[in-house]
């Protein structure tokens, strides 16, 4: 600073008191932005500001979504043995597997009724992934079923396919889940019902779950009772908790 002329120091002496202010302020704006967003009115579980995000991420995510987009995938020997159970809504011990169908709402009112047995005639395509829970933990498991896309085409359902999404819920209606028809159609997602090679464990739900390698663990759901179609995003249980609805990876 010494070798600085009296207007330099004046000079240096003002950008510095700016400086000072413009951080002061960035200060007291950040505490007010923070303090008026938590004590925002929520929206489904979510402050309304932080929800308006999540929405237009949703948007993004709908428009540049790649339906050709496949997870990556493993030799069977990398799968575990022992296979995480997580998640128990839906699978209450009143279940009766013997008189289990598929209920596949061809639109209100119409109903296809399919037993375990068609579905397992159908051909079977099995696929080893690294299956991702939203909580943090992942695992590579092993599982078979038929394409649901298979399905469709077999049971004729090209109508239903033209719907935007697919709902899913389990026969006692207390988990269920909305997901976007690409995304369902995509030839990784299965109407699953073997794991490791063999029957379904009852824990991992037997007789048939939804196994979705390019969405997140919360829309795998376990235990299908029904499935139907339509152009509004059909009710979604952990979205209802405030969690992205697509789920996607
Ligand atoms: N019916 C039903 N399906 C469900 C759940 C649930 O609570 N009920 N939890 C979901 C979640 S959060 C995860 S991570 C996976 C876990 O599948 P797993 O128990 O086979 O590991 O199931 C999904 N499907
Ligand atoms: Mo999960």
């Amino acid at each position: 600073m010494s070798d600085l002329n009296n207007d330099q120091k004046k000079t240096v002496r003002r950008r510095t008191i700016i400086s000072f202010a413009v951080f002061a302020a960035c200060i007291v704006a950040v505490v007010i932005g923070w303090w008026k967003l938590y004590n925002q009115p929520q929206d489904s579980g979510v402050q309304r500001t932080l929800r308006k995000g999540l929405e237009v991420n949703e948007k993004v995510f709908e428009k540049v979504y790649d339906t050709t987009h496949l997870a990556k995938t493993y030799p069977k020997s990398a799968a575990v043995k022992e296979v995480r159970v997580n998640g128990d809504v839906g699978m209450g011990k009143d279940f009766n597997a013997k008189v289990w169908v598929l209920r596949v709402v061809r639109k209100p009112g119409d109903t296809l009724y399919v037993p375990l047995d068609s579905i397992r005639a159908l051909p079977k395509t099995e696929i080893v992934f690294d299956f991702k829970c939203i909580e943090g933990w992942s695992q590579v498991t092993h599982w078979g079923g038929v394409r649901f896309s298979d399905f469709l085409a077999h049971y004729g359902l090209r109508d239903q396919a033209s719907k935007k999404y697919a709902g899913l819920i389990t026969p006692d209606k207390a988990y269920y889940v909305g997901i976007d028809m690409p995304s369902m159609i995509n030839p990784q997602t299965l109407l699953c019902y073997e794991m490791n090679g063999k029957a379904l464990p009852d824990d991992q739900g037997y007789p048939l779950r939804l196994i979705i390698p390019v969405k997140y663990g919360v829309k795998h759901l376990k235990r299908i009772g029904a499935i139907y179609f339509q152009d509004e995003k059909p009710a979604d249980y952990w979205a209802e908790q405030g969690y992205d609805y697509y789920g996607g990876l």
